[in-house]
């Protein structure tokens, strides 16, 4: 009998206050900056999922190549009961790991746990329906506010965080996340980490500004949710896409450039925000590892990385650690 429920983890009004919080924020500092996970409203989503069918958007294909040839390995390993994702949205390389454990005969449980209810609800509802002796019990939450990690059907618990989305954290939020995910963790559990990995900055470049203007959409997408949420009067004709390599923090950064000298209102939070002309908005950072790095930040965190793969490329990584 299949299973599909949603939990809203955070008090009702937690979103809009952490999106007033971050804007006033990052609105006001030098630069200006606001989070990445704003981007992910129902069409950030839907932008987000044509990103990762762009030619120039190596990292999904790289990552559903290292699980086509690996899941059965990671269910041998994890004989994970419950498998939770954090940042799950479609779920789609997720199957993969899905027909391993139920191959297996040991998953009772999948908890995808995301900021995007829209993408919850429609991969909860097909999963439930492709995978009908799988309980899928969506959670939407703040991966970065507590992980409230449940305990699903029991353990072992397999915690998987796909895609790249660690990259995405500043250095200091990835660390203290790392330390709260070990905290969650009971002896025996594991957890599943897809990274992207240090290439060449033409390569990198290219992935996040692709020719058809997908990425672009999807980061001027971000001002259509302040416009909506907030009462702002952007328009994203008057900004420009840049994506860049910083070679020394090794991440790409992606920004919104003013086209012009302009005074955008933000009318709920009573506040004119003045752009110079040229002046950039950062949207995004998508930090590129190495194995090292990656081995040490998991160790800092309490982690041991017991297994490490790779694409044939050396494109992507897949990191399986342990409690240490
Ligand atoms: N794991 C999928 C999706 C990656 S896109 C893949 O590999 O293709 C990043 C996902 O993380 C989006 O669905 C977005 O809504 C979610 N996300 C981003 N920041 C988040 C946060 N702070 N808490 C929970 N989910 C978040
Ligand atoms: C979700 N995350 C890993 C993507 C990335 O590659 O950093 C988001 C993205 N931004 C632009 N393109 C894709």
């Amino acid at each position: 009998m299949s299973t599909f429920d949603l939990t809203r983890l955070l008090p009702a009004d937690h979103f809009g206050q952490a999106l007033r919080h971050d804007v006033k924020n990052g609105m006001t500092a030098h630069p200006k900056w606001l989070p990445p996970k704003w981007f992910y409203d129902a069409r950030g989503s839907e932008l987000f999922e044509e990103i990762t069918r762009l030619p120039e958007y190596y990292p999904t294909r790289a990552e559903r190549e290292i699980l086509t040839s690996r899941a059965r390995e990671i269910a041998a390993i994890t004989k994970a009961r419950t498998l939770v994702e954090l940042g799950s949205g479609s779920s789609e390389k997720t199957r993969l790991l899905l027909d391993a454990l139920s191959e297996l005969g040991t998953l009772a449980e999948y908890v995808p746990v995301d900021v995007s209810e829209s993408a919850l609800e429609a991969a909860g509802k097909s999963l439930a329906v492709e995978y009908p002796r799988l309980a899928v019990r969506a959670v939407v939450s703040d991966f970065t506010h507590g992980l409230g990690l449940s305990d699903g059907a029991g353990g072992p618990r397999l915690v998987a965080f796909l895609g790249g989305t660690l990259g995405n954290l500043l250095p200091d939020e990835r660390a203290a996340f790392l330390t709260s995910l070990r905290a969650g963790l009971d002896p025996g559990d594991f957890v599943l980490l897809g990274t992207d990995l240090v290439k060449e900055p033409k390569v990198l470049v290219a992935a996040y500004d692709d020719a058809a203007g997908v990425t672009a959409a999807f980061n001027k997408n971000v001002l259509d949710v302040l416009n909506r949420e907030l009462g702002a009067d952007f328009d994203p004709e008057q900004f420009d896409h840049v994506a860049l390599w910083d070679a020394k923090q090794e991440w790409i950064e992606m920004r919104l450039r003013s086209r012009r000298a302009q005074t955008v209102k933000i009318r709920e939070l009573d506040l004119p925000v003045h752009f110079d002309e040229g002046e950039e908005l950062r949207t995004e950072v998508s930090a590129k590892f190495r194995h090292t790095r990656i081995a040490d930040e998991l160790a800092a965190a309490g982690l041991r990385l017991a297994e490490w793969w790779t694409d044939e490329a050396g494109r992507f990584g897949l990191s399986l650690a342990v409690p240490a």
